[in-house]
């Protein structure tokens, strides 16, 4: 299998994490998706990373799809209820986690327009939907030692991309002070090995 992707973009991370949780082998190829002259779109129509190359001529994506089929090839580490409302759970902090990353990739990209057309209106809808995500994150983990209890998922390793992203992109936000039990899952996260070997350089 080959991993098309960016050393920055967190839903790369993500599928990162998963090959390494699971032990699975893969390739990484890294591809700059803005370059005009990147070759994606002949993976992925819709052009963004990651993409996985099962075969030469099949890919999957996006990273939700691929994430959700690298569970299955293995039971080493299994990251995804089988079925029922506590994978529908998984799912959902997976989506918050993603929503966090949509919304913060959306005011990078804004604030890279030249400066006349940048929507400073646009921006504050988007920090809203960090600060809702962020206070949603904290208020269902609670006092849990993982965000859907006692067990690591895929829901820990999507909101650590998450907050992993804000620090890296958003250094202002001091999620730390507001949320100390964040604090204290991703500290716990940031030591795993599948979390520091796609830390992503610095900026
Ligand atoms: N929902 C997608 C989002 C992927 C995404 O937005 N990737 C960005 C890099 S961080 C990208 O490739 N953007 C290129 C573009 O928007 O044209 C996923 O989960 O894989």
């Amino acid at each position: 299998m080959k991993l098309i992707g960016s050393l920055t973009s967190p839903y790369v991370r993500k599928t990162r994490i998963v090959f390494a949780e699971k032990k699975l082998e893969y390739k990484f190829e890294v591809e700059n998706v803005w370059e005009p002259t990147t070759k994606i779109q002949s993976h992925n129509p819709i052009g963004k990373v990651p993409c996985l190359l099962i075969e030469e001529n099949e890919s999957l994506y996006d990273s939700r799809v691929i994430v959700e089929y690298l569970d299955t090839l293995s039971p080493v580490s299994r990251l995804i209820p089988q079925s029922g409302r506590e994978r529908a759970n998984v799912k959902c902090w997976e989506a918050l986690g993603d929503g966090l990353l949509d919304a913060g990739v959306t005011i990078v990209k804004e604030k890279q327009r030249p400066a006349e057309q940048i929507s400073h209106e646009w921006i504050e809808r988007q920090l809203g939907k960090i600060l809702a995500a962020l206070k949603t994150m904290s208020r269902d983990l609670g006092e849990q030692s993982f965000c859907t209890g006692v067990n690591y998922s895929l829901a820990d390793i999507a909101v650590g991309c998450a907050l992993g992203y804000l620090d890296f992109r958003f250094p202002d936000i001091d999620w730390r002070t507001t949320y100390p039990n964040l604090a204290k899952l991703y500290e716990k996260l940031a030591a795993r090995h599948s979390f520091i070997d796609t830390t992503p350089p610095a900026a």
